[in-house]
């Protein structure tokens, strides 16, 4: 199948192998070496789920003029030390190969694989961590001139957490599985936090500015260089559209700086690690501090608290839906993540004095220098 793809492109060589991938909760990823005069290169071949992302073509134009924006503004710093994710097109300028499968159309795209570089899904490893936090702090200033116009959305409402809260309220009342009894407890969590959904969305627009933002800066959504520590690249950009700087840093921080996987089940591993959050933050802000608004800055402690309950809220929406939208590995997958997320909520609110209190002393100390 993924050789047949291949055909389409332009690719110098001979196809080695092919192999499919663990990456993501949502496409299918495999990764396709080639020969070329005695040298291995490697390329990345993505499945669009069309069940998440429902238009792909004007997805993919996205990713074309982000990157091609990215490479231009990086090249005008002379930055030579990073790289931008890169598309390949087909054979006749394609940004995308519409296969029909199983009666229905799937979307591939190629792109070039990343040499010598690693993703993590956790790492403790504070230079790694700086390095993320800084990754997606750089991704937002050189976007920050982007004509965002040319963006679509590519999934609506995507952290509009007051939505996210809505629809739980509506599926809980429908049970379609019989699954609400079991959450009573998660269920009475979240319902509790009502408020605090409507604290970013609410604002948006107006005291807090709307930015080109990535939205799903995943810790494994950098590429780090595994000889220097330093980002190469971000990736899996399905998701830029505008949004706000919260978004990402909030996210970013609940993926890195959480000590435990997202779905480890044992709850007292799950909790934040100030270390790791200190030098994610660090990273971040060494990019954006003549960028960020002083709202902005006064709402990220609180952002992190946001987005990690707007994924309980998704995780648990997911099970009591029948799990239709993230892949699971096994039956309770998605309430396992649930609880994780919740205990990581609890632990952010224990230290939000701690946590507000690091970043106004960094983002000063940034403004000194
Ligand atoms: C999904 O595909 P992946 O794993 O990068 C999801 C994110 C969630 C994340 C949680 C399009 O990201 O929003 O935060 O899972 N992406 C989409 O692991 O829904
Ligand atoms: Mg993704």
């Amino acid at each position: 199948m993924i050789d047949n793809i291949l055909r389409n492109y332009n690719i110098e060589g001979t196809l080695i192998n092919v192999k499919e991938i663990p990456s993501g909760n949502i496409n299918k990823t495999y990764i396709a070496e080639f020969n070329e005069n005695g040298e291995t290169k490697k390329y990345l071949i993505q499945r669009i789920n069309t069940n998440v992302f429902h238009e792909p073509y004007k997805l993919m134009k996205n990713i074309e003029g982000v990157t091609e924006y990215l490479r231009r503004q990086a090249s005008l710093e002379n930055d030579t030390s990073h790289k931008t994710l890169e598309i390949v097109k087909t054979k006749d300028r394609q940004l995308l190969t519409k296969v029909i499968e199983d009666e229905v159309s799937s979307y591939y795209r190629v792109y070039k694989y990343i040499d010598n570089s690693i993703s993590y899904d956790k790492s403790t490893d504070l230079e790694v961590v700086y390095n993320t936090g800084k990754a997606f702090g750089n991704f937002q200033r050189l976007l920050n001139g982007y004509p965002m116009k040319n963006l679509t959305e590519s999934i609506k409402d995507f952290h509009n957490t007051k939505k996210r809260f809505e629809k739980l309220v509506e599926d809980i009342k429908i049970d379609a599985y019989g699954r609400v009894m079991e959450v009573a407890p998660e269920i009475v969590f979240i319902l509790k936090r009502a408020d605090l959904c409507n604290l970013i969305v609410d604002r948006l627009g107006h005291e807090i500015p709307y930015r080109v933002t990535h939205n799903d800066t995943k810790v494994n959504n950098v590429m780090i260089n595994k000889d220097t520590n330093d980002y190469l690249a971000v990736i899996d950009l399905d998701t830029v559209m505008p949004g706000s700087l919260l978004y990402d840093y909030g996210d970013g921080i609940r993926s890195t700086a959480s000590n435990a996987a997202e779905d480890d089940t044992n709850l007292d591993n799950v909790y934040i690690n100030m270390d790791l959050f200190k030098s994610y933050t660090k990273g971040f802000l060494s990019e954006m501090v003549d960028t960020i608004s002083k709202e902005e800055l006064n709402m990220m402690g609180e952002s992190i608290r946001i987005l990690t309950l707007e994924l309980a809220i998704r995780f648990l929406n997911d099970y009591i839906n029948g799990d239709t939208y993230f892949k699971i590995n096994y039956k309770k997958h998605n309430l396992d993540r649930t609880r994780n997320q919740i205990k990581l909520v609890e632990d952010i609110e224990n230290k939000l004095n701690e946590i507000n209190k690091f970043i106004k002393d960094s983002y000063e100390e940034l403004k000194r220098k």
